[in-house]
């Protein structure tokens, strides 16, 4: 598997090292197939793995996103809600592990552990995610009757997480994160072509892919999880609302429940390099950015936003 692999890796034209400042973040990132991808974690080869072998079915799930735009929320609510017939709030195994070990990541984990995964036995609906851009993924995906559920987040407060979030392998200036941000040269981006690509899709195939937005969930996650239960193809009885499982289900997947749980407090996934499970779980607010970022600041990027959006119809509070 390992010569297969370098050797795939190897025979990719597209590949350059970034160029971008010397924390321990950036020195990772690999130019590849028009994104910046974190190739120190995600090997190269194990997406080339993904886009070759991976089979998908009818009724596969698939969250999307770019790190720290609420994977881990979305996550853990599309596993309750898909499940909410076999588990109960008390028996669900969120209780014991973290919403990433129970929907993994097809170039992090599946295809990275493995270049060609049996992922058969998988009961139907299969649920995996991503943080790859729409362009990346699986040709077998975009020719199946896929449901892709993207979440997206207003891209400040996804610099001050990104940047909380690697402080734990390097204490770099919040700036050069936002830096990195502006020159669109960060995991998996640039921002504005992994939001174009799945925003796109979502106007053009509205019944595979559902477009959220975190500041969306967080202003009314009980009819957000809603819409997304409709969307999943798991749509809530009036017996469910009327004796209040939406609201259950919203709680149990609030931020407050999920960072208390001790696998989120203690806990740590072996296969990640992250010291522990807590690192998913900071503040959880909307508009965090005004504490980190200079009004300056903010403004520049909104104008380079502006400028790469122009015409999509896609707008940012
Ligand atoms: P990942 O890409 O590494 O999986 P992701 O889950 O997308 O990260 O984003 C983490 C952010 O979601 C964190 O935001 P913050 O740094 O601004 O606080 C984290 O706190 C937040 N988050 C995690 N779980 C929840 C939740 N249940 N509700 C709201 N926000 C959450």
């Amino acid at each position: 598997m390992e010569s297969k692999e370098s050797s795939l890796e190897t025979s990719t034209p597209n590949v350059s090292p970034s160029t971008a400042a010397s924390n321990a973040y950036a020195i990772g990132l690999t130019q590849f197939q028009g994104f910046w991808i974190p190739s120190s974690r995600v090997p190269t080869s194990s997406i080339i793995s993904f886009q070759k072998y991976f089979q998908a079915l009818d009724d596969d799930i698939i969250v999307a996103s770019k790190p720290k735009a609420g994977t881990t929320w979305l996550k853990a609510l599309v596993f309750t809600i898909v499940n909410r017939h076999f588990y109960t709030l008390s028996n669900t195994p969120l209780n014991s592990a973290n919403p990433h070990q129970l929907i993994p990541f097809f170039e992090i984990k599946l295809y990275r552990e493995n270049s060609n995964p049996d992922l058969s036995k998988i009961p139907s609906p299969r649920l995996f995610s991503t943080h790859l851009p729409y362009p990346m993924l699986a040709d077998s995906i975009k020719h199946s009757n896929y449901r892709i559920i993207y979440i997206t987040r207003n891209p400040f407060d996804i610099v001050v997480s990104l940047w909380h979030f690697f402080r734990f392998m390097d204490d770099w200036p919040v700036e050069d994160c936002f830096e990195m941000f502006c020159r669109g040269e960060e995991g998996y981006g640039p921002f504005w072509d992994h939001v174009l690509g799945y925003w796109n899709m979502s106007l053009e195939k509205p019944s595979n892919v559902f477009f959220l937005r975190y500041e969306e969930l967080k202003e009314d996650p009980v009819a957000q999880t809603k819409r997304l239960a409709e969307f999943l193809g798991f749509p809530f009885s009036i017996e469910e609302e009327k004796t209040g499982v939406v609201n259950q289900i919203v709680d149990f997947c609030s931020f407050n429940n999920l960072k208390d749980l001790e696998v989120n407090k203690t806990g740590k996934m072996a296969e990640t390099i992250l010291p522990n499970n807590k690192l998913f779980f900071r503040s959880g607010k909307v508009g965090d950015y005004v504490n980190y970022l200079t009004p300056t600041a903010v403004e520049r990027f909104n104008n380079i936003l502006e400028e790469k959006l122009s015409g999509s119809g896609l707008t940012f509070k």
